[in-house]
């Protein structure tokens, strides 16, 4: 029997990113279909919520969380290279990008599946479900659970006067990841790191498997559509990351790009999460969302909700800089400064957050 199981689905965000990153690592896993059964059985049971990714380790123990799951992992099997870099710099761009990749690549995601694939979705919801039944029947649940998803959108900011933007700004994005592709085969050197399995969440099952999205990537990145085939297939890489820990500098205009639209994003939620600290104690659950904010993307705005988690992951970013030396801390002032970032080295969460029990809690 192998030895983990992974809980989850081809159409599912996060399950891709654990796919790929287990692969890669070479870690003996079975993958199970999160079926209605699954949900009832496993998922809710173990993690009180439905929700997918989950691992189940070899002692029988589950995982949930994408995060918590690579880093377990990583723990069990001791093996080279670790997924995280290992040096400062990288360690904390990686964690950057997984933030990114996690918590803000869900806006066009999300945008072209629910726009343009809504009934291709429907239909892949369905089956995967409710495998045993006919294909209108599938579609019918599909439509019923995906209505959850697809009720995500505004949550996440995406609007009728947001999507121009968000279009826009997918399609540069697209640009400016096919022309690091030129120089290097992932996002950090010639072997892919945390940073590269968060990329797969959204470029994998939502804009490369989803037919029109897959047809856009294709048509304009052809370069990452061969970057999402290598990276999910647990492609291990020619290399190593770049050299004395450098990031290549044709990282930046990605960089930047996260600096311009999700940084603004991330203060906000952080003012709002402020206020709700203030009257909170230690061990209290953190609200999925504590009130709303307004995104920008390309010059267009409009509402989102104010959503904690993304803090969360800032929260690793953050700890990964305070625990530079001074030498790592200048070169990582440096690489802020060259990217409209420098408001990241001064920013202070008003709480420290930890998991437990699958949920958010203040520490
Ligand atoms: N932070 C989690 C996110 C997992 C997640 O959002 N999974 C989606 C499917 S890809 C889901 O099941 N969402 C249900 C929900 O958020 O209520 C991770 O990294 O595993």
């Amino acid at each position: 029997m192998p030895a983990y199981t992974l809980y989850g689905a081809e159409v599912s965000y996060f399950t891709g990113k654990a796919r790929a990153y287990l692969r890669w690592r070479g870690a003996d896993f079975e993958e199970q279909i999160a079926t209605q059964q699954v949900y009832r059985d496993i998922i809710l049971p173990n993690v009180g919520w439905p929700v997918i990714p989950v691992l189940k380790m070899p002692d029988g123990s589950i995982v949930q969380d994408t995060a918590d799951i690579i880093e377990q992992v990583e723990a069990a099997e001791h093996r080279e290279p670790p997924a995280l870099p290992a040096t400062p710099l990288q360690r904390f761009v990686a964690l950057l990008l997984q933030l990114y990749g996690d918590e803000w690549l869900t806006l066009p995601a999300m945008h072209y599946r629910w726009t343009y694939n809504e009934d291709w979705a429907y239909s892949e919801f369905g089956a995967l479900s409710a495998p045993q039944l006919s294909r209108p029947e599938q579609y019918e649940i599909g439509k019923k659970n995906g209505q959850r998803f697809k009720g995500a959108l505004p949550v996440l900011g995406v609007h009728p006067e947001t999507i121009p933007g968000i279009e826009r700004s997918y399609e540069a994005f697209l640009r400016e990841f096919s022309q690091h592709l030129e120089a290097h085969s992932f996002l950090l050197g010639e072997r892919p790191c945390l940073a590269d399995f968060a990329f797969i969440g959204p470029l994998y099952a939502h804009l490369y498997r989803d037919p029109e999205s897959g047809v856009l990537m294709k048509r304009l990145a052809p370069r990452v559509a061969d970057w999402v085939e290598r990276t999910h297939a647990g492609d291990a890489g020619t290399g190593d990351l770049a050299a004395d820990d450098g990031i290549p500098e044709t990282l930046l205009p990605i960089l930047k790009r996260q600096m311009r639209e999700q940084l603004p994003a991330l203060k906000a939620t952080n003012d709002l999460f402020a206020g709700w600290a203030a009257e909170a104690s230690s061990g209290d659950a953190v609200p999925r969302a504590v009130g709303q904010i307004e995104v920008s993307i390309e010059g267009f705005t409009g509402p989102a909700a104010a959503r904690t988690f993304p803090l969360w992951r800032l929260q690793a970013v953050l700890d990964a800089y305070g625990a530079m030396d001074t030498d790592a801390k200048a070169r990582a002032d440096a690489l802020l400064a060259s990217v409209g970032g420098r408001a990241l080295a001064s920013f202070e969460l008003p709480a420290r957050m930890a998991r437990k029990d699958c949920r958010l809690v203040l520490a």
